[in-house]
């Protein structure tokens, strides 16, 4: 029975914002049906004078859009949430660049979102906070007075404490991330690293209760959208051509300089390969005001001039590189024309391209998924090839292995697969998540009357 108002959806950007990112796709179609709330930055970068709450409603939605100042954004977002822990929260401590100015920067968002939501609640709401950028959400609300059940959601992995204890303020992030009710995570690796983190920086703090979420596709809706007639035919429909595609935000974390290096191994160990194989990668640019996301662009231009340079002609390109976001009805068909999708991240919270190829496939003659192990999605995946993506020889390897499996391998490999994502899709998870806070919010009601005694 359900006993909570509106669901209020606290995230970084409002879902108006058309960017590459994952959240906002899946839950809207939900939250449209029913009362709900969704607030958060609308991608302006404008002096706020106060009050510059804008309200939208879709359905049944409600969007509460705020503006932030170019210095704010730059301090909170660029500086330290994707400037330490995005690097740190993937293991990347080298490139972590922290900066007292951008943490004050980062609690100073957190303090501001969470007094511009205040008037916007109403009592019985159930609120649910999103990702690294709003690690303090809780502890401002309730610093504020803000006494609604909260719940937080991580997208990104969380660090083991050996790398987490090297993150500046940690301990003060700590102790605001166990203001919230709820703490979910992508896997049941992040859940431990995180309750194991607390129990040796803060033993005397109660740790509020946590689980693992992994979130999912709508593999019917996918699947539907994939068997469109392409808009771009991108390999002969004889299969003459065998492709391979990945499709990544242009992120260090994608593994995708590693992924050139081993598509080169490939090309020189297997010249009989020349001319009828070809990786297709869409990187759509990414927080270009990052400094280690212009490096990486630079690289991997390199590395894709060098592998045309040698190995292209005039009749065949090995390599197609598209540094630009595709649209979606574009993007759907062409993981069904592929023979294989490499997705192969350092790490990775989940990773949902990696679901999304396998939504696309055709079931009758479906393609192989190679899979990096560091991506979340990798413990329910089963049916993908798995690898190191550190590995080049064990990544040709592995894209050799997919580019001639029989027939028969695949549409098991794909069977096993496509029931995961129907097991764990994104309506469940949003189910899962909300039923677990509301539950929480039932159990403490029914208890306060004694404690109160
Ligand atoms: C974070 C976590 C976690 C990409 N290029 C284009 C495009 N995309 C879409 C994909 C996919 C989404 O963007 C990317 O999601 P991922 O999960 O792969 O990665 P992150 O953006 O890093 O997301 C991640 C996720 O949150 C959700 O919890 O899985 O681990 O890092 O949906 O299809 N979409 C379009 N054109 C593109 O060129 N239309």
């Amino acid at each position: 029975m359900k006993k909570h108002g509106r669901v209020v959806i606290v995230a970084n950007r409002t879902p108006a914002a058309k960017s590459a990112g994952g959240l906002a796709s899946g839950l809207l179609d939900a939250l449209r049906r029913e009362r709900s709330l969704w607030f958060g930055w609308n991608g302006e970068l404008r002096e706020d004078d106060g009050n510059c709450v804008q309200l939208f409603s879709c359905d049944r939605l409600t969007v509460a859009a705020i503006p932030l100042s170019p210095e704010a954004h730059n301090r909170y977002y660029n500086g330290f949430a994707n400037g330490v822990l995005w690097p740190a929260f993937h293991h990347r401590l080298d490139l972590m660049r922290f900066s007292d100015d951008d943490y004050t920067g980062y609690l100073e968002v957190n303090r501001h979102m969470a007094a511009q939501l205040r008037p916007l609640l109403q009592d019985d709401d159930l609120i649910w906070v999103h990702d690294y950028h709003l690690l303090p959400f809780a502890g401002m609300c309730r610093r504020q007075g803000i006494r609604q059940r909260m719940g937080f959601f991580l997208h990104i992995p969380f660090p083991v404490p050996s790398v987490a204890q090297a993150i500046p303020r940690i301990d003060e992030l700590l102790d605001e991330m166990c203001a919230y009710d709820l703490l979910g995570f992508q896997t049941e690796d992040d859940r431990k690293a995180f309750v194991n983190l607390c129990r040796e920086r803060r033993p005397q703090i109660r740790v509020p209760n946590t689980g693992g979420y992994p979130i999912g596709v709508d593999p019917l809706a996918l699947q539907a959208e994939a068997e469109a007639e392409p808009v771009v035919q991108l390999w002969p429909r004889d299969r003459s051509i065998r492709g391979i595609i990945s499709v990544d935000r242009l992120d260090y974390t994608k593994g995708l300089p590693e992924r050139f290096k081993a598509y080169a191994l490939l090309l020189e160990q297997h010249p009989e390969l020349h001319g009828t194989m070809q990786l297709v990668q869409i990187a759509p640019p990414s927080r270009t005001d990052v400094p280690a996301y212009v490096d990486l662009h630079h690289e991997l231009t390199g590395l894709a001039g060098e592998i045309l340079g040698k190995y292209g002609d005039l009749e065949w390109q090995p390599l197609v590189y598209v540094e630009r976001q595709l649209d979606r009805p574009v993007l759907m068909p062409l993981y069904r024309q592929a023979r294989v999708g490499l997705v192969t991240p350092l790490r990775d919270g989940m990773n949902l391209v990696a679901k999304e190829f396998v939504a696309a496939q055709d079931p009758a003659d479906p393609g192989v998924l190679v899979l990096s192990r560091f991506a979340g999605a990798a413990c329910q995946l089963d049916g993908a090839l798995l690898v190191n993506p550190h590995d080049p020889g064990e990544m040709a390897q592995a894209m050799l292995q997919a580019l001639s499996m029989p027939h028969a391998e695949r549409v098991a490999r794909y069977r096993r697969m496509w029931a995961v994502l129907c097991a764990s899709d994104i309506e469940g998870w949003r189910v899962r998540y909300l039923k677990d806070l509301e539950a929480l919010a039932a159990t403490e009601e029914t208890l306060a009357p004694a404690t109160a005694g």
